[in-house]
């Protein structure tokens, strides 16, 4: 089962797209129109209570806040050799920034 990113391009969420990309974790965007409101619809709140944006679901495991996905994507991908580094360069202060 792949990873789903529940997304929109102004938000958190573009910082975790980068970090699949990097990693080249394939994954299936879901966009969620936070302009709307769409990250207060019931089945959003079910995933994460706080009604915000990111929200990754691999398989069973729900995980939400930017930085947990960003360490939880590192700790994924280490099996393959990757380190941490992404998750800290993604979200310690902005992308591109060491
Ligand atoms: N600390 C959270 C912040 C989440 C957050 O504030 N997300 C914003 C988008 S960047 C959001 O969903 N805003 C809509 C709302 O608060 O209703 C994280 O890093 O994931």
């Amino acid at each position: 089962m792949s990873v789903v990113l529940y997304h929109h391009p102004f938000s958190r969420a573009a910082g975790v797209v980068w970090m699949l990309e990097e990693l080249g974790i394939p994954y299936e965007l879901r966009f969620v129109d936070i302009m709307q409101g769409g990250q207060k619809a019931a089945e959003l709140l079910s995933l994460n209570p706080m009604g915000k944006l990111p929200i990754l679901v691999d398989g069973d495991a729900v995980v939400t806040e930017s930085a947990a996905i960003g360490l939880y994507l590192a700790d994924r991908a280490r099996r393959d050799g990757q380190g941490s580094e992404l998750a800290v360069q993604a979200f310690s202060g902005g992308l591109g920034r060491p």
